[in-house]
């Protein structure tokens, strides 16, 4: 993050056998950096895989701007927003061992599928941190802590940021911000 973050949250997800998952979404929609982002530290508690509903993540998509929600599943879901993707982005399960630590920015589309195993829980501690030169940050993260325990005066940040739709160009998939190309999906620039 190029320089000591600030710690706005912990979470335990319990997510036992049958549970939903969380659909695909940018934690940065939550987070509202600015400038900036955050970053995730998802700790597995328990072996994961696909079968107890592991995370999944859309390769590249870490350098995506901030993208428009809509409707999730909520059968499949227990949060109510995701991320709409172009058909066949390729989606990647990943399976980590109990101990084993995710690191991912704020832009990076990830989520899970229910937990369908039988009788396993698929448990995680993470951590969410955000730029060290954040000024605002979403206001159900206050107060954000330096590092040594500190407590730091952030501003909220507005909510109803922009945020980029997909389009097309030349057949292919784009995703555009005001009418703008901001990233082209295929060579993740
Ligand atoms: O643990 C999961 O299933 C999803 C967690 C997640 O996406 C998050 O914490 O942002």
């Amino acid at each position: 993050m190029g320089r000591e973050p600030y710690a706005v949250q912990t979470m335990v997800y319990f997510k036992p056998a049958g549970a939903r998952g969380q659909a695909l979404h940018q934690d940065q929609y939550y987070l509202r950096v600015n400038p900036g982002t955050c970053m995730a530290a998802w700790l597995a508690l328990d072996d994961c895989d696909e079968q107890n509903g592991c995370m999944q993540v859309v390769p590249g998509s870490h350098t995506w701007p901030l993208i428009c929600t809509v409707g999730a599943d909520t059968t499949q879901s227990f949060t109510d927003v995701t991320v709409p993707l172009p058909e066949g982005t390729p989606l990647h399960a990943v399976m980590m061992r109990a101990g084993d630590v995710l690191f991912f920015n704020g832009q990076l589309v990830h989520g899970s599928f229910p937990n369908t195993s039988a009788d396993r829980f698929r448990r995680a501690l993470i951590g969410h941190y955000i730029a060290g030169e954040a000024a605002q940050v979403g206001r159900w993260y206050h107060p954000a802590l330096r590092m040594d325990g500190r407590p730091l005066d952030l501003a909220d940040s507005p909510g109803g940021t922009k945020c980029g739709i997909w389009a097309e160009q030349n057949g292919e998939p784009m995703l555009s911000v005001d009418g703008f190309v901001v990233v082209d999906p295929d060579t993740h620039d």
